[in-house]
């Protein structure tokens, strides 16, 4: 991995810190590359149940690197559609259909893609000082990496439309206020926070966890029919789990359950 994002894991809980301080964490072919291979990792570790992602210094991120070179297409002109294709849509694809539970701990600004990207992670949790900000159209762009298509979804598409055209920061405690955020935390010991609040996912029911995550995504598309049917076909795959099975014998029990993931 690159250093413009580190990866590190240990106790069900894995880690991915943007890692450009000094320019706020914007994006880069390098972080890019970095990202990809943190997340790889996360998937490939049975032991890893739940992926944080976030930001080194003050900010999350601050979208796209606007100084680094773009690419241009054949006619010379500037192609970011090849850039978006070739980067940032492929990152908020994988985090939408990411196997293992993903936390955004939105530690600072996060502007531009960074924002929306954060949104595509299952939880966001904010420090109280984090701001998400639509920066897109401040340099004349539109949103993009999916947040025309999350942010209403999420907030409605009056104030996502709003927040679209005016460029305006949105301060975390606001965005907890409209279910973008699930918990502000503490600017002093965030991360600590962000630990204590992983932990609990960190032993626990793997399977399941994929399959809420997939009946969620399903459920922004289906008809009511459709998600109870897909209801019933995934709840068919839970129940064929070790952990379920544990988990009622410890309900007879009167004792916690001990999943194992499998
Ligand atoms: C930066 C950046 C940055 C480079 C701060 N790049 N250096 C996708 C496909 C292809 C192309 C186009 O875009 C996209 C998607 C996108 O993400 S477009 C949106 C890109 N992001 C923005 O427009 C946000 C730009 N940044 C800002 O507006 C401010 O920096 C915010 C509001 C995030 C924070 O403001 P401050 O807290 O006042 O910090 P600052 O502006 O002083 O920044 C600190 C340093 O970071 C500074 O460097 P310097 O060497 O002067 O200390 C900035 O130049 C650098 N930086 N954002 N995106």
């Amino acid at each position: 991995m690159t250093t413009e994002a580190t990866y590190a894991a240990s106790g069900g809980i894995a880690a991915i810190t943007l890692n450009r301080p000094e320019k706020l964490n914007a994006f880069t072919e390098g972080m890019f590359l970095a990202l990809r291979r943190g997340l790889d990792a996360a998937e490939q570790d049975d032991t890893v149940r739940v992926l944080i992602i976030t930001g080194a210094g003050r900010a999350f991120s601050a979208g796209q690197d606007l100084t680094e070179e773009l690419p241009r297409g054949a006619d010379g002109k500037l192609d970011l559609g090849m850039r978006l294709e070739r980067d940032f849509n492929p990152l908020a694809r994988r985090l939408w259909s990411y196997p293992k539970i993903t936390i955004a701990a939105v530690n600072g600004p996060a502007a531009g893609a960074a924002a929306n990207l954060a949104m595509s992670c299952d939880i966001v949790l904010a420090a109280k000082s984090a701001y998400f900000q639509q920066a897109f159209v401040n340099i004349g762009l539109v949103p993009d990496a999916g947040g025309t298509w999350l942010l209403p979804r999420i907030i409605g598409s009056k104030l996502a439309l709003a927040l679209s055209l005016t460029g305006e920061r949105l301060p975390a405690d606001e965005a907890k206020d409209m279910g973008l955020v699930f918990k502000v935390f503490e600017d002093t010991g965030f991360l600590e926070s962000v630990n204590a609040f992983a932990a609990k996912f960190a032993h626990g029911p793997a399977v399941a966890y994929r399959l809420i995550k997939q009946a969620f995504r399903h459920s922004m598309d289906n008809d009511f029919e459709a998600q109870l049917k897909l209801e019933a076909s995934l709840q068919n795959q839970a129940a064929a789990t070790q952990d379920f099975i544990e988990a009622r014998a410890a309900f007879k029990a009167k004792r916690p359950p001990a999943f194992t993931g499998s």
